[in-house]
């Protein structure tokens, strides 16, 4: 695979800074040599920048870096639009507000060639609020009502092609606003929050959902929010939760989508390395990176998707 990096400096989408550093500690991390070494070629398009901001307004006051965002939306996805047919756009973050702009030029290419787009939203939050609904003010709690289509998001660019809530799920939820709620009861996006995870594992649930991709033909972008993970084994995010998902959990993850050969495109996002214990957390992202790019002690027979 050709991989392709590119880093998104952004910490606009929420008040604590930090998430600009994000780019570069994934690369004193070793994410390009990691990938190497498993024999893909890489490709590290630098660090983007955002345009020229232009006025925006909302009509709620609460939100704040708004042109900011609005920016980075259209650089993001202009960035991965044009990145994925030449390869696997891995972007580098910076805050979850970048899957605004990264799976808007996701969207956009898949609807260039013809296929359905899916999301697996890896999170602790479940980040459906509109530019209206948040109480916060934090658009990184936003993207996930962009990319499905919900109205609010005047200032944006209009989504290219909504992705049907069908088409989207979620692992690792512990912590949902009430307006968030009451919006995700309302559609069927498939929400595996960690009482699933407790009750049936991970692996049924996210084999059914990929089945679901595989027999759709359909792309696949994946968003990993640092705090999908428990706190003990990463802390470096502004946002922790406790009651996150287990080392051994994530690489499940990670090496059941190696297997299946569908995903895409790829986010890292929330690393905060100001609050990083000597490296862990971006050194642990990494490692889920390579386990989703092929990473394995043996080679086992795979399980055919679909
Ligand atoms: C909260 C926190 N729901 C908000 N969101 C996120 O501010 O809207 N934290 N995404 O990571
Ligand atoms: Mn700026
Ligand atoms: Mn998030
Ligand atoms: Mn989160």
């Amino acid at each position: 695979t050709n991989c392709i990096l590119i880093g998104a400096p952004i910490d606009s989408g929420q008040r604590r800074p930090g998430c600009l550093m994000g780019p570069a500690a994934y690369r004193v991390a070793g994410l390009a040599r990691t990938l190497e070494s498993l024999g893909h070629a890489v490709e590290d398009r630098g660090d983007l920048a955002h345009g020229a901001l232009r006025p925006a307004d909302c009509a709620n006051p609460a939100v704040h870096s708004l042109a900011e965002t609005v920016a980075w939306t259209e650089a993001l996805a202009e960035a991965v639009r044009t990145a994925l047919p030449a390869g696997l756009p891995i972007t580098l973050g910076g805050d979850h507000s970048l899957a605004l702009g990264t799976v808007a030029g996701a969207a956009e290419h898949a609807q260039e060639i013809g296929r359905p787009l899916f999301l697996l939203w890896l999170d602790a939050h479940s980040d459906f609020h509109t530019p209206l609904s948040t109480d916060s003010g934090n658009l990184h709690g936003t993207p996930v009502a962009y990319i499905a289509g919900r109205s609010g998001f005047d200032a944006f660019p209009p989504f290219p092609a909504p992705v049907p809530a069908g088409n989207i799920c979620m692992f690792g939820i512990r912590s949902v606003d009430p307006a968030e709620q009451a919006a995700l009861q309302e559609c069927d996006i498939a929400i595996n929050d960690m009482r699933v995870l407790d009750e049936q594992g991970i692996v049924a649930p996210l084999r059914a959902f990929l089945d679901r991709v595989k027999a759709a033909n359909g792309m696949l972008h994946v968003s990993l929010d640092v705090d999908f993970l428990d706190p003990a084994i990463a802390p470096a995010v502004g946002t922790t939760v406790p009651g996150g998902t287990t080392f051994r959990e994530a690489h499940l993850v990670m090496e059941l989508l190696h297997e299946s050969g569908l995903v895409t495109s790829l986010d890292l996002v929330e690393l905060n390395p100001f609050l990083d214990d000597r490296g862990r957390t971006a050194r642990l992202m990494v490692d889920l990176t390579a386990s989703l790019m092929g990473r394995k002690v043996f080679d086992r027979p795979t399980r055919s998707f679909a």
